[in-house]
């Protein structure tokens, strides 16, 4: 299959896991095919995509008949299939390779989609305000209406596919306990306070870089890495949680701070973290058009009808 029909990428604009996966294929300039799951209104339930991934998650990856599940499997399966430089996965029994997991797996480890909506239950617990896409800014009543409403609709369809019966009731459980876990604000402040320890782990490795004499350094090393990609997702989220003055600034880890200015200016991240609420507000103004567009179509075959009649009848009294 050649390259520009090979890959086809299941995700949503402002979804921090997606994110991870698009700053791959950009930085391998991998072209691919985009289908837009809007995970906000529970188009990840339908049974199409339930059958490509039971667990409903985005992204997913397709290559050919391959799907390609979890964000850290994409990327590693993105940087192995296609050749181009950087290399995101260095060899991950070399030393750099090692480093680059473990970085990886710190921030891998940190569950940004809690402390996500865990903010947008709570509002105080951002430090400068929240800064999400406009589609992203629900309350908290709106959220936990819609994921009860997401939780009835997989108990609904556990009944009605019986194959997918598993799937969907796992679902269910996972929306209720969604809930209970968003709603500890005690919890989610925890979180947001280990962000703290990430970030001065984060500082003290590009020091290190720094002082093993390496002067534009990544998080490993001289070339940007899948470390990169994660640490570069995870600050762009804490800018849109307003936490970024909280964790970093010009005085309170510098290096972090410079690290930043100088990654947010690469186009990958410019199109992808950066471009979240353009992307999605543009794809909002498509489903409004699809839904719009049709009605004016058939104002207008019913308008043509009538002014064909008008005709018609015009000249039969004439
Ligand atoms: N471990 C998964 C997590 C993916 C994930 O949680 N994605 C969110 C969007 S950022 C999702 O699909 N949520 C759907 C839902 O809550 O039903 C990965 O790394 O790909």
């Amino acid at each position: 299959m050649d390259m520009k029909n090979r890959f086809t990428l299941y995700y949503f604009p402002t979804s921090y896991y997606s994110h991870l996966v698009l700053i791959a294929l950009e930085e391998k300039q991998a072209l691919y095919k985009e289908k837009i799951i809007n995970f906000l209104s529970g188009e990840q339930l339908k049974v199409k995509f339930v059958r490509l991934y039971y667990k409903c998650e985005i992204p997913v990856l397709t290559d050919g008949d391959k799907v390609v599940v979890e964000s850290k499997d994409i990327v590693d399966y993105i940087d192995k299939e296609v050749p181009t430089e950087p290399k995101l996965v260095p060899d991950k029994s070399s030393e750099i390779g090692k480093e680059v997991e473990r970085v990886r797996g710190i921030l891998g480890r940190i569950c940004m989609e809690y402390i996500t909506y865990g903010c947008l239950f709570y509002p105080e617990l951002s430090h400068s305000g929240l800064k999400l896409p406009k589609a992203f800014l629900k309350t908290r009543k709106e959220i936990e209406d819609a994921w009860s409403t997401f939780a009835t609709t997989c108990a609904e369809l556990a009944d009605k596919h019986p194959d997918l019966r598993d799937a969907y009731l796992t679902k269910n459980q996972y929306f209720t306990k969604k809930i209970s876990l968003c709603s500890d604000k005690v919890r989610v402040q925890k979180a947001i306070d280990d962000l703290d320890k990430v970030f001065e782990q984060m500082e003290t490795l590009l020091i290190q870089n720094k002082k093993d004499g390496v002067e534009e350094t990544w998080i490993v090393g001289p070339t940007l890495t899948a470390a990169d990609i994660s640490l570069a997702t995870l600050i762009g989220r804490a800018v849109y949680l307003g936490l970024d003055s909280k964790l970093f600034s010009r005085d309170k880890r510098p290096e972090v701070y410079q690290y930043w200015t100088r990654i947010s200016e690469r186009s990958s991240i410019k199109k992808t973290v950066l471009g979240a609420a353009k992307a999605t507000a543009q794809y909002m103004l498509k489903q409004k058009a699809k839904i719009v567009l049709p009605v004016i179509g058939g104002l207008a075959t019913v308008g043509l009808a009538a002014g064909v009649a008008a005709l018609l009848i015009a000249k039969k009294y004439t």
